[in-house]
């Protein structure tokens, strides 16, 4: 899949960089280069390649757009889930990074697909007391909007229809 695209340059490129220098290099240096790099990569950062590192969590801002039960299960299936803002203090720090990427409008895990009106967090379900609508949102628009984007210009929530396409992130 179109997914680890990136992360697999990125990765190709640590390797390809291993081997050009273990053609030169004798066996303790490269155990010692080895050590290294998984000390940076464990150190400095707990998240893997591509991942962003922030108060011992780590957050995956999509690189494609996909509707949002795609956008649920593929935070699942890389071992997190769609991003859910707890805290006022999370926000600020999502903020900070969408704006300094100048990242699209995205989905969070945040739905009313159990009980109209009634929103829960996607993932951990249970109610969500966070909640940042926009000017006249939730609207519910044709009695079918249940699923939760963040539009960036205004950095505001919005319930829009789960089939459309949006970024999104993830969290683990
Ligand atoms: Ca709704
Ligand atoms: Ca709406």
């Amino acid at each position: 899949m179109f997914k680890y695209i990136r992360d697999l340059h990125d990765l190709n490129i640590l390797i390809y960089t291993v081997n050009a220098l273990a053609a030169r290099m004798d066996s303790a240096k490269i155990v010692t280069l080895l050590l290294m790099i998984s000390f940076f990569r464990g150190g400095l950062s707990r998240c893997d390649i591509g991942w962003v590192n922030e108060n011992q969590s780590c957050y995956y801002f999509s690189r494609f757009s996909t509707n949002f039960y795609t956008a649920l299960s593929f935070c699942k299936s890389v071992g997190g889930k769609l991003i859910e803002i707890d805290s006022r203090f999370e926000w600020n720090m999502i903020k900070r990074h969408v704006q300094g990427r100048r990242f699209p409008d995205f989905y969070i895990g945040l739905t009313d697909l159990f009980s109209e009106g009634d929103w829960q967090k996607a993932t951990t379900l249970g109610r969500q007391t966070f909640l940042q609508w926009g000017n006249g949102q939730p609207d519910n628009a044709g009695n079918n909007q249940h699923c939760v984007q963040v539009y960036v210009s205004a950095m505001k929530f919005d319930d829009l229809w789960c089939h459309y396409d949006r970024h999104f992130i993830c969290e683990k």
